[in-house]
This record gives C-alpha cells, sequence and structure tokens, in this order.
C-alpha cells in the first residue's frame, strides 16, 4: 500500500501515523521464576506481546533490584516505546524511575506497586489487591474454625522481604483473623515465595513447635504452601486435616493438591496480566491518558469445588 493511502486509512482507524512506521518496542523487566504463578505470568506476557504485534524486550532479573534496575537502564539507552515493570521489593525506584521519565518513556507497573512519593514516574498500575486477598483468606480461616473455645495456632510463611504481596498479604490477614481472638500467629518468616524455602522453613517451624500443636499454616503464595505440604508429611502428619493449609495464587498444582485432599483454599491471584498491559502499551502510545489503576477480578476456591475447577484452570 502506498504510504499516503496507509496513512489515510490508518487515520480513519482513529491511529496515529508512527503506527505505520515501526513496530511499537516495550521492554519488560520481570522479577525472575521463582513460582508457578511467575511463570504463568511471563508466559501470559510473551504470548499476547506476539498476539498484539509488539516488540517485546524481556529481561529476567533472577530475583534481584540490581539486575531490574540495569535492565531499566538498558531499555532507557535502546530507547524503547514503553517500560513495564514488576518490581521485587517496594522501595528503592526513585532514581531509575526519574531517569525514564526524564528520558520521555512512560513505565507501566504491572503486578507489584512501588513505594514512591511521585506517582508520576508510572503511567498505570495493574495488578491485584494484596491486601484484600490476605483478608480473604484470613476470613475464610476465621469462618472454618468458629465455634470452639481452644487458642488456633498458625504459622506463617510470607513472601519475599519487602515485597508488595508479602507485605500487604501478611497485613490483609492480621486484619482479618482480629475478628476471633484465638487465632494466632505463633511463627512466621520469610520462603521467599518458593517451594523448596517453603518446604525448609516448616521444617524449622515443625522442629522449633515440637511438643505444641501447629493447627493452621498460612502460606503467601501455592509454591511455599506445596512446599511445606512436603515438610508436614515427612514429619508423619496429615497435611489438610491435622494441619489446615490456607495459601494464594490459585495454580494448578494447588487445585491438585486440594483434590488430593492436602491443601484447604488458595485465593486467587490472577498472572494473566499480558493482554491488558498490551492493551495499555497500545493506549499509551496512542496518546490516550491510562487510569492509574487496573485491579485483577479474582475469586476464592475452597478445596470443597477444587474437583470441578481444576479442569477449567488456565494457568
Ligand atoms: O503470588 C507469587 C509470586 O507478585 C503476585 O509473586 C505475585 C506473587 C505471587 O512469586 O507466587
Amino acid at each position: 500500500m502506498q504510504r499516503r493511502l496507509l496513512l489515510a486509512a490508518l487515520a480513519a482507524a482513529g491511529l496515529p501515523a508512527w503506527a505505520a512506521d515501526k513496530k511499537l518496542v516495550l521492554g519488560f523487566s520481570q522479577i525472575g521464576a521463582e513460582s508457578a504463578w511467575r511463570t504463568a505470568n511471563s508466559t501470559s506476557i510473551k504470548q499476547a506481546a506476539r498476539d498484539a504485534g509488539i516488540e517485546l524486550k524481556f529481561a529476567d532479573a533472577q530475583q534481584k533490584q540490581e539486575n531490574q534496575m540495569k535492565a531499566l537502564r538498558a531499555f532507557i539507552a535502546q530507547k524503547v516505546d514503553v517500560i513495564a515493570l514488576s518490581p521485587v521489593v517496594e522501595t528503592g525506584w526513585g532514581t531509575v524511575l526519574r531517569e525514564a521519565k526524564a528520558a520521555g518513556i512512560p513505565v507501566i507497573l504491572t503486578d507489584r506497586l512501588v513505594k514512591e512519593a511521585d506517582e508520576s514516574l508510572w503511567a498505570s498500575f495493574m495488578g491485584s489487591d494484596f491486601v484484600e486477598e490476605g483478608r480473604r483468606a484470613g476470613r475464610w480461616l476465621v469462618d472454618k474454625t468458629k465455634g470452639g473455645k481452644d487458642e488456633i495456632r498458625i504459622v506463617e510463611l510470607q513472601g519475599t522481604v519487602g515485597a508488595a504481596p508479602a507485605l500487604d498479604r501478611k497485613k490483609g490477614f492480621e486484619e482479618a483473623i482480629k475478628a476471633d481472638p484465638r487465632l494466632k500467629i505463633v511463627r512466621s518468616q520469610t520462603a521467599d515465595f518458593s517451594r523448596a524455602k517453603g518446604k525448609e522453613v516448616m521444617e524449622a517451624f515443625i522442629k522449633a513447635e515440637a511438643g505444641r500443636k501447629i493447627h493452621v499454616l498460612y502460606a503467601h503464595n501455592d509454591d511455599m504452601a506445596l512446599g511445606a505440604i512436603q515438610a508436614i508429611e515427612e514429619a508423619g502428619l496429615k497435611p489438610g486435616t491435622d494441619i489446615l493449609v490456607v495459601s494464594i495464587d490459585g495454580v494448578k498444582a494447588a487445585f491438585q493438591a486440594m483434590v488430593a485432599g492436602k491443601l484447604n483454599v488458595t485465593v486467587e491471584c490472577s498472572p494473566l496480566l499480558g493482554p491488558s498491559l498490551m492493551q495499555a502499551v497500545k493506549d499509551l502510545k496512542a496518546g490516550k491518558t491510562l487510569p492509574r489503576r487496573l485491579i485483577t477480578e479474582e475469586g476464592v476456591f475452597p478445596s470443597e469445588v477444587a474437583a470441578r475447577e481444576l479442569p477449567k484452570r488456565q494457568y
């Protein structure tokens, strides 16, 4: 097609002239591959970029903030059109975000938020409400254990230190279990959102609590819960029965564990952010203002519905 005709067609479709000239380039700084959630998130973003015809520069930071900063600076040097960042921790992003702003490159935060006073440093934040997820887990537990008199002793496996979902899921859960003073968190430690560490820390909890009963395990994600389930079994106990297991994410393996009776509930957190991110990238470049916050919709799945839901799960 002649350029003049192409431009006219683009204008008629409400698209700007640059659309004729080049593919949009998106630099995406991913945290790592610490969990099934993260793997599903990376797949969603790569697939959606292909579907949208957006060139994706994908950088895996292997859990390190310094690697994410390097990636962002490389994206700025390469003059990408848009940067998307899933920040491993909340703090410490001001300088590099100001560099992106000075270079005129908009930043979209996905999955996790940063803690910066100047909110003009990002165009939009899309992801889950982690405090609400924590509350949902807590409310489920309050409801499940209501009626008795005895103390209910909970151990907690936290996500990565300083990460938004770890801080918020702790906060929301604590808020919700206040409804019943019998519910007490007796031990709480990070296991970095990983299955191997979940197992390791749960082993340590079981050892430290020898002679006392652990009634509930609350894990900030499914992978840590699945690791802990192994530790519980190796200690000769029945996960799901001797110890109630509550977790967050809703990955397939969690549904399988529920069907097997080893996990009691998972609070959904959707990793399928790819399509909304690509839409946001296109909207930004078309000059539209993005909503400051796009909240993912999600549910709660107790073991009773696991068998019915499992075939429908996408991740
Ligand atoms: O819950 C966990 C992952 O930020 C929501 O990160 C995400 C969390 C998710 O490693 O499994």
